[in-house]
């Protein structure tokens, strides 16, 4: 199995962390999905990473799907509960944290267009929502050790990779002092090799 993806990608760095946090066996392929003559709608056809491409050519995406697929490809450390109501709070989190990605990621884009071309009225609004993820997420998590119950799971992996992504493209953004609470929580989750191994570059 392959995952395509590129080493500034948040999302792949989800579908990374658990891969590695599963102990799954898998080949990493860079593409760069806005790189002129880039193939990766080949692979997807909404032309976006992550994408996991199966041995018989079969593809999963986006990275919510993927993430969930390689959940139960193995038992190793599972990271979504199965039971109803647990499973649905863990992709709550998932939600918020790809959520705040989402506007983070649009606001970058946003950056790259000409000068003239940018609306500073959009950038705005998208950086309101990074704000209020933040604001959401600290308060949810309190000062308990997880995002959700009394263990690791995809919401501690997603909210990670969300601020990882900020600490990357946003590092005036005062998250940490602002928020103790998602620092601590960052630095902890920061430390796990999974996370290691996937610094976003680029
Ligand atoms: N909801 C998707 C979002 C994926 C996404 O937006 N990936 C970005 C890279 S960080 C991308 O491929 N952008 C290319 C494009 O928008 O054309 C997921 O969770 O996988």
């Amino acid at each position: 199995m392959k995952l395509i993806g590129t080493l500034s990608s948040p999302y792949t760095r989800k579908a990374r962390v658990v891969l590695a946090e599963k102990r799954i066996d898998y080949d990493f392929e860079i593409h760069g999905p806005s790189e002129p003559g880039t193939r990766v709608p080949e692979f997807n056809p909404i032309g976006k990473v992550p994408v996991l491409v199966m041995d018989d050519g079969t593809t999963i995406f986006d990275s919510r799907v993927i993430v969930e697929y390689l959940d139960g490809v193995s038992p190793v450390t599972r990271l979504i509960p199965e039971t109803s109501r647990q499973r649905i709070q863990v992709r709550r989190w998932e939600a918020l944290a790809d959520g705040l990605l989402d506007a983070a990621v649009l606001t970058v884009n946003e950056g790259r267009r000409p000068k003239p071309k940018q609306s500073m009225e959009w950038i705005e609004r998208q950086m309101g929502k990074v704000d209020s993820v933040l604001r959401h997420a600290a308060a949810e998590l309190e000062d308990r050790p997880w995002c959700y119950d009394e263990g690791f799971s995809l919401a501690d992996i997603a909210l990670g990779c969300a601020l990882g992504y900020l600490d990357f493209r946003f590092p005036a953004i005062p998250w940490r002092t602002a928020y103790p609470n998602l620092e601590r929580h960052a630095e902890k989750l920061f430390k796990r090799p999974s996370f290691e191994a996937s610094v976003p570059v680029g």
